[in-house]
């Protein structure tokens, strides 16, 4: 299977995320990325190419304009506040909870950064803007492959996309990579996409853009939001709106779950999407399900992603894989590729 690879990647490198009342050091680091490159061309499990640029269409029908707009501009705003802003990171501090309005927009820099966000864990840096949209040229890329014919494609980006919503980041997520693929596939001629979570968190943003339509699938297995990030969606009931209506599928399990019920919920998760006649499949591709992610709390070992893997090419479906989490650093890149070897030998 054909790699798009961001090769900006790394221009977009937190220093300190907010948690439990500390500033400490970021999960998501760019050393992700590097050890799934590495661990591809270690197996040889096909070229690695830099995306073709997919221009701002395709990112511009998942995502808000103005919030757009505020993404390419913002680093440029936040050091204009003040240049000593040059040598930290921007980070959200007040945000417009229920009875405070979201339709004005602020002349407040610090006002827009909280109004377009969701949590203060999610640094916005010199270089995010750039890394970020060539992820979304990756995604683009993948999903064109997809509609050329190809089985399987990967993008390898980050920062990740499943939290970032129409008009919102958090979650290290800024633009929503697996929606701007399956609304390209969309686009590009097919009538029914899926998308699949894995990641460990629910996947928030991805879920909302897609809430209300019966076009997309959304489905995903992930930690119980009544104990896990991103806490305030991700549950069973949550099922669709309107003509999305029966096309959203949560499967939440417990902090401790283990492969072989995690697997039971894959299988199912796989067989909705099949009675949904989805034509390709969007694969939210995070491996913090690992029984060694800092963050998370699944207990996957590293081989039972091959098994991922090939129960994936058992779906028979197109597959465009995108990288969400997985903070393990030394063992994120056998773990990815592991998922993408077993349905490669699989699927051959
Ligand atoms: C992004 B993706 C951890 C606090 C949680 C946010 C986690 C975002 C995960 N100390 N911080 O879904 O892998
Ligand atoms: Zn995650």
């Amino acid at each position: 299977m054909i790699t798009f690879h961001n090769d900006l990647h790394a221009l977009h490198h937190g220093k300190l995320e907010m948690f439990r009342g500390a500033m400490v050091p970021c999960f998501e680091v760019p050393a992700r990325v590097d050890h799934v490159l590495a661990e591809l061309r270690a197996r040889a499990l096909g070229p690695v190419q830099a995306p073709p640029a997919c221009g701002d269409d395709p990112i511009a029908r998942v995502h808000a304009r103005r919030y757009l707009d505020f993404l390419a501009g913002a680093w440029d705003e936040w050091v204009a506040l003040d240049p000593a802003n040059a040598s930290r990171d921007a980070i959200p501090s007040c945000w417009p909870i229920r009875t405070f309005r979201s339709d004005v927009l602020p002349a407040s820099f610090p006002a827009r950064l909280g109004l377009f966000s969701f949590d203060a864990g999610s640094p916005l840096t010199a270089g995010t803007w750039t890394a970020a949209r060539k992820g979304a040229d990756c995604a683009v890329a993948a999903a064109q492959r997809l509609l050329a014919g190809d089985r399987a494609a990967f993008a390898l980006t980050r920062p990740p996309g499943h939290h970032a919503g129409a008009d919102f980041f958090g979650g290290y997520c800024f633009l929503n990579n697996a929606a701007i693929a399956a609304q390209a596939l969309r686009d590009g001629g097919l009538d029914r996409v899926a998308v699949l979570d894995i990641d460990y968190h629910h996947g928030n943003g991805t879920q909302s853009i897609f809430y209300g339509r019966g076009d997309v699938f959304f489905a995903s297995v992930h930690g119980d939001p009544r104990t896990e990030y991103p806490f305030y969606l991700g549950h069973a009931d949550e099922r669709g709106l309107g003509d999305g209506a029966g096309c959203n599928l949560n499967l939440p399990l417990a902090r401790g779950t283990g492969f072989d019920s995690w697997r039971s919920a894959l299988a199912q998760a796989l067989q909705a999407i099949r009675a949904f006649g989805a034509q390709a499949l969007v694969l939210s591709l995070g491996v913090d399900t690992f029984e060694g992610d800092p963050i998370s709390g699944f207990r996957l070992a590293s081989p039972d992603y091959l098994r991922v893997g090939e129960d994936l090419a058992a779906a028979g479906l197109p597959t465009a894989f995108v990288f969400e989490g997985g903070y393990a650093v030394a063992e994120v890149g056998i773990n990815a590729v592991n998922v993408l070897d077993g349905f490669c030998q699989r699927a051959a």
